[in-house]
């Protein structure tokens, strides 16, 4: 449980006369710190190194607010280094010039999630939360732990990485039992007063090879999702993963393991098609809306989450089978003559356009590309033998793919998006599916994934 007494909501010499903490990044998460502080009395310097940052509305409307000090287009660094602290949107890789700056003039540097936290811990009191990370499956695993926290019947939202700054339900006027926090590596850097009663680790694997120098380096990261683990807490693992374990080795808490190869705390017992949790059946494969058996494992991660959290094992039965994919993953848009148009704009690495092409039943055309984001193609080559009917490489990352799989999978080049969508229109038969998986992400020619996804589905929508 979140004890108000360990912490306050903000340092007390952030409130000192004369002091002011710098917010770096106007995105949803600056200008959520902003506005917290701002209503808590603290003087603010919010700044965002772009001319448009992400939130550019709400930074705009940052302006009015008394105590808080907004310039977009540069960060000051001498306002920056003469901060009581630092709050730092996840979007800021540690090694930008301007956290650097705040570094060396000794300045503390905290996370947006680990203000949200203790803003929770302040006003919340009592509201308790199951955090969830991992490469893959967080976000439809945090969906899930909402979902089935929700159908027992408890107050529950989701917050964090999925969508919400954590500051921002912090601030609202809204009362939980349990939160379901999406917790990525970003955000756990920095967050030294992070400490959920339930963690899930879904799965590890390379990515964000663009900000991470080394992949160990992402890798303990993730591990600060265990830094202030006690006796009291629940780690949730995946038992196929031996780097999962191997990353909670030694982790003080009771560990609990889901598997779909072996018998564990929940599993999937593949020849009867059940999943099971405590030894009991769950339910069917079949009673589970979501394709794939990697979201298998994620209603597994989140049937033994809530389980834990004290929710009985019929609701959660009736939750599994009352939930549907989220968007832009692993979505199915339209099936149009007989052809089953997919969206999984979400998988920007390699490792999750694996899972969508494992769950792949039908042959298929796989569109593929974006902004590279350093890890090789190659991998994929031996996984598109069997049922790809043609890659569509595009993008930026075009060239690589090309490069990459050009000759070991029948693949093709397209230019715009418009052009992609309509080849795939040209080379699919009936009977296929068409899927969207890029392994990259969006920033050459969209301004995220979910706008990728939005306009695949609006060209689907126009076939
Ligand atoms: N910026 C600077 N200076 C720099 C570098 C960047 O000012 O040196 C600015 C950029 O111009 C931009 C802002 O910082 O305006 C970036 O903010 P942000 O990217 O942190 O954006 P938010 O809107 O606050 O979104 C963040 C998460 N974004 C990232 O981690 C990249 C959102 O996750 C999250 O939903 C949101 O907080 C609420 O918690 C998105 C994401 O892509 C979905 N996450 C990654 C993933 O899932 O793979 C980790």
């Amino acid at each position: 449980m979140i004890e108000q007494a360990r912490v306050s909501l903000v340092p007390d010499e952030w409130r000192r006369a004369g002091s002011v903490v710098a917010i770096i990044g106007l995105g949803k998460s600056g200008v959520a710190a902003a506005r917290l502080l701002a209503r808590e009395g603290v003087r603010v310097y919010a700044s965002d190194a772009s001319d448009h940052p992400y939130a550019g509305a709400a930074a705009e409307a940052l302006k009015g607010v008394p105590w808080v000090d907004v310039e977009v287009g540069r960060h000051d660094l001498n306002k920056i280094r003469h901060a009581a602290g630092v709050i730092v949107s996840p979007g800021v890789p540690p090694d930008a010039p301007v956290l650097t700056a705040a570094r060396h003039a000794g300045v503390a540097i905290v996370s947006e999630l680990d203000l949200g936290f203790r803003a929770l811990a302040a006003l919340h009191p009592g509201t308790r939360s199951i955090a969830i990370t991992g490469t893959n499956g967080k976000t439809t695993t945090t969906a899930l732990v909402a979902h089935l926290l929700s159908a027992a019947g408890l107050q529950s939202t989701t917050a964090g990485n999925i969508g919400r700054p954590v500051t921002d339900l912090a601030m609202a006027n809204e009362r939980y039992q349990w939160l379901s926090l999406e917790v990525s590596s970003f955000q756990l850097h920095d967050s030294p007063n992070f400490a959920p009663e339930i963690g899930v680790l879904t799965n590890l694997a390379p990515d964000h090879l663009d900000r991470y120098p080394s992949v160990e380096a992402y890798y303990a990261d993730k591990r600060l999702l265990f830094r202030n683990a006690t006796a009291d807490d629940i780690w949730v693992l995946n038992a196929d993963d031996r780097l999962v374990l191997e990353l909670a080795r030694g982790v003080a808490g009771r560990k609990v393991l889901f598997s779909l190869a072996q018998s564990a705390d929940a599993w999937y017992d593949a020849e009867p098609r059940v999943l099971r949790l405590g030894g009991e059946p769950l339910i069917q494969r079949d009673q589970l809306h979501l394709l794939g058996d990697h979201n298998v494992a994620n209603a597994l991660a989140a049937a033994l989450a809530v389980h834990e959290a004290g929710v009985p094992m019929s609701l959660i039965g009736a939750g599994l089978r009352s939930f549907r994919a989220l968007p832009h993953r692993l979505e199915p848009v339209r099936e149009v003559n007989r052809v089953l148009w997919i969206n999984d704009s979400k998988a920007t690495n390699i490792a999750a356009t694996t899972v969508a092409v494992l769950a792949m039943q039908r042959p298929f055309v796989l569109l593929l590309g974006g902004r590279h984001k350093g890890e090789p193609y190659t991998g994929l080559a031996p996984l598109l033998a069997d049922r790809c009917r043609l890659v569509i490489a595009y993008g930026e990352a075009g060239p690589l793919v090309e490069q990459d799989l050009g000759g070991k999978v029948p693949l093709e080049r397209g230019s715009t998006f418009e052009d992609v969508v309509a080849r795939a229109g040209l080379a699919a038969r009936p009977g296929d599916a068409v899927l969207l998986s890029p392994a990259c992400s969006s920033y050459d020619m969209f301004k995220n994934y979910e706008e990728r996804g939005a306009t695949f589905r609006r060209l689907v929508e126009a076939l």
